[in-house]
């Protein structure tokens, strides 16, 4: 498939660092017997990934700036671009063995994502969407699934980490989409999650709190599949709000519904 000079150059960035991730997954698998744990393995096969990734890109179109989440935000000359970049998305996965994990990468244009590349080298899926011009899979056009019944439908999910976001009212969340759906999907990558909207395997897609490089690539997959994402209001501060709810048109409405209803029995 012809790809625009910008996509190359994402592409090449993710499958480099995918190469040195899957390389070293293979280690990880073995150190899961290991009493010490793969934990300190894994946080430099992260930053390796990473650099791999920003110095490709820093070659590639120097003068971008980038917000990583490693190196956090690195202001560039250029003032109109910034790659928006997570390494390792799905790192409990990886410190498992389990391969559920991607890079994603994502190129904003003056505030707005322009260009997206989500790669799960464990699976040899890449996806790629730039404004406009569709989003794909491997090198298949991809489109959101067309259900609009709710109990149809299969809807993705991460639950709040220890310490983090409020279990309580998430378990309200969940215990109305159970009882409305027809099964619920805790993955461990928001990144591939959003992905798997936009790809038709999962129906509908809801987090908090995420982070701008967990959604930033994954928005853009969805919109160029036709799907339809906002934050829990339904207004598009999906940044600030570290909240995302996605779907088709019918099932992001009706998922944002259910999510506001307080508890039914
Ligand atoms: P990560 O693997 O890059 O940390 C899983 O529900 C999703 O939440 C993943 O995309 C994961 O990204 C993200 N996440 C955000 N904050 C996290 C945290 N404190 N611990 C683990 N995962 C986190
Ligand atoms: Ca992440």
């Amino acid at each position: 498939m012809a790809r625009s000079a910008l996509l190359n150059v994402m592409v090449q960035a993710a499958t480099k660092a995918g190469r040195s991730l899957a390389r070293d997954l293979g280690e990880v698998q073995n150190l899961q017997v290991s009493l010490k744990g793969p934990g300190d393995y894994v946080t430099q096969a992260d930053r390796k990934a990473e650099d791999i990734i920003f110095t490709e890109l820093s070659r590639a179109r120097p003068g971008y700036g980038f917000l990583m989440e490693e190196r956090g935000e690195v202001a560039g000359e250029d003032g109109q671009h910034r790659w928006i970049v997570d390494p390792l998305d799905g790192t409990t996965n990886f410190l498992h063995g389990l391969p559920i994990f991607a890079i994603s990468i994502a190129l904003e244009r003056q505030g707005q994502i322009v260009a997206a590349v989500v790669l799960n080298p464990a699976m040899d899926e890449l996806y790629t969407a730039e404004r406009g011009g569709g989003a794909f899979l491997n090198d298949r056009r991809m489109r959101v699934a067309a259900r609009t019944k709710l109990s149809d439908c299969v809807i993705g999910t991460g639950t709040p980490h220890l310490g983090r976001g409020h279990h309580g009212h998430y378990l309200v969340e969940m215990r109305n989409v159970m009882g409305e759906t027809a099964g619920i999907r805790r993955l461990g990558s928001a990144a591939l999650d959003l992905c798997y909207v936009a790809c038709g395997r999962m129906d509908g897609f809801w987090e908090e709190p995420l982070a701008p490089w967990d959604m930033a690539a994954g928005m853009l997959l969805i919109r160029e599949a036709g799907g339809f994402l906002s934050d829990k209001s339904g207004g598009q501060d999906m940044f600030g709000t570290g909240q995302i709810v996605a779907g088709n048109e019918t099932i992001h409405r009706a998922l944002l519904k259910t999510l506001k209803k307080p508890i039914s029995e």
